[in-house]
């Protein structure tokens, strides 16, 4: 008979330092009498990230829904932009908040990310971008985005929300796109408590985007664009370091715990489990994602996440429902069902399952014990 967990299980738990390194750093701050507006930690941490990143050019954020708005703005999209709406809300709203269309594009039912073959048929004449998401950290087929971003003139812009320190043949994933924006939200495997960042090849945009995220000033005499606030903070620029020498030893720990999932739920009909990626990507293991067939497993994605809190697991329905079907882009023509078979499919499946340094071995095997009890068998 499997009890309940003591203590409630959520699907992830935000990474702490040890107080005494964050008052080291405090007293740093406190001394250097400067706690925003382009700050010695503000300055270092950038620097450090860039190099983390293996990325040319990087600019900090106060949050990744802000920085993703600003790359958006400097590249001056306008019109429609092809997107995913197997993605946080965060996604399509940034366009919304740009004035511009999100077309929704259907997905990929192996990695769940934008289905690039898909992307050309939507491409009308208003289209200027492609703004894709690395769901869950599975690189987007960035050979064929490319592609047809080439062919068309437009511009490519990755959420790169969830693929923090991800690598393709030993290229920052960053790399890719004209613009990636990384979250570093705390429930992310690197955070700043809230913070991100944009990476981006050359030195002009990020010029343009160092004013655009300071209100557009360019000197005491000269505002120069209509700029936001999306200033990181000391304080987060300043944990966001110490962060830093924490995140590769989070990473392995996940990527136990993704084995030990992969190992348990390898056999159980009705459960697929996360995509795998080609040898030469470096995951990062922040997430662990199965999807739910009711008609072989015998209970719905619903059934299985219900029944998980009686058991004190908190999994999380990530993305359900999609963004397609938010009101405010459920009237869109991109919206319709028929236009998006796959995300349906996956936004009814899809079950994001604990996954966090802190758990045991034991724990994810109970997790997947109680997860194999709720199988019915004809
Ligand atoms: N693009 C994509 C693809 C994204 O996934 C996101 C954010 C963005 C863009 C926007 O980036 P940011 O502007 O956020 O930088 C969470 C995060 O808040 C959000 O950052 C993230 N994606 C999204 C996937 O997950 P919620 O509403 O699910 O968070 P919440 O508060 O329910 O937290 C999840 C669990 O984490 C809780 O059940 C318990 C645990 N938790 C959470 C917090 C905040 C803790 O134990 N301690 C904590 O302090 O959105």
């Amino acid at each position: 008979m499997l009890e309940p967990f003591k203590e409630r299980i959520y699907v992830t738990r935000p990474v702490f330092p040890t107080i005494e390194e964050v008052t080291e750093k405090l007293r740093d701050i406190w001394d250097s009498k400067w706690l925003t507006n382009n700050g010695p930690q503000h300055t270092m941490l950038e620097h450090e990230l860039k190099n983390f990143l293996k990325v040319p050019y990087l600019s900090l954020f106060n949050n990744g829904t802000i920085a993703l708005m600003v790359a958006c703005q400097s590249l001056r999209l306008s019109g429609e932009v092809i997107t995913t709406p197997f993605t946080f809300a965060a996604t399509p709203h940034v366009l919304s908040w740009n004035n511009i269309t999100p077309i929704f594009c259907d997905v990929d039912a192996a990695t769940m990310n934008i289905d690039a073959d898909k992307i050309e048929s939507m491409i009308t004449p208003h289209t200027t971008a492609i703004l894709a998401v690395h769901v869950f950290g599975t690189p987007c087929d960035v050979e064929k985005i490319r592609d047809v971003a080439d062919r068309y003139g437009l511009k490519v812009v990755y959420d790169a929300a969830h693929a923090f320190g991800v690598e393709i043949g030993g290229n920052g994933i960053g790399n890719f796109g004209d613009i990636s924006m990384f979250s570093f939200h705390a429930t992310k495997l690197y955070h700043t408590v809230e913070g991100g960042a944009l990476v981006m090849k050359n030195e002009h945009v990020k010029q343009r985007i160092d004013l655009l995220k300071n209100f557009g000033i360019k000197n005491e005499e000269e505002v120069v664009m209509p700029g936001i606030n999306g200033k990181l903070d000391e304080i987060r620029a300043a944990i966001g370091r110490i962060m830093l020498n924490y995140v590769e030893d989070e990473r392995l720990k996940r990527i136990r715990l993704h084995a030990i999932y992969d190992e348990e739920l390898a056999d159980v009909d009705g459960v697929t489990l996360m995509p795998t990626c080609a040898d030469n990507v470096k995951l990062n293991h922040q997430y662990y994602v199965v999807r739910i067939d009711e008609k072989i497993f015998g209970r719905s994605r619903d059934f299985v996440y219900d029944e998980f809190r009686k058991f004190n697991v908190f999994a999380r329905k990530y993305f359900h429902p999609l963004c397609s079907e938010f009101t405010c882009y459920r009237q869109l023509n991109s919206s319709r069902a028929e236009n998006l078979p796959v995300a349906n499919v996956i936004g009814q499946q899809v079950l994001s399952l604990p996954m966090y340094g802190g758990l045991t071995e034991e724990h994810v095997r109970k997790i997947c014990a109680i997860l194999k009890s709720f199988r019915r068998r004809n």
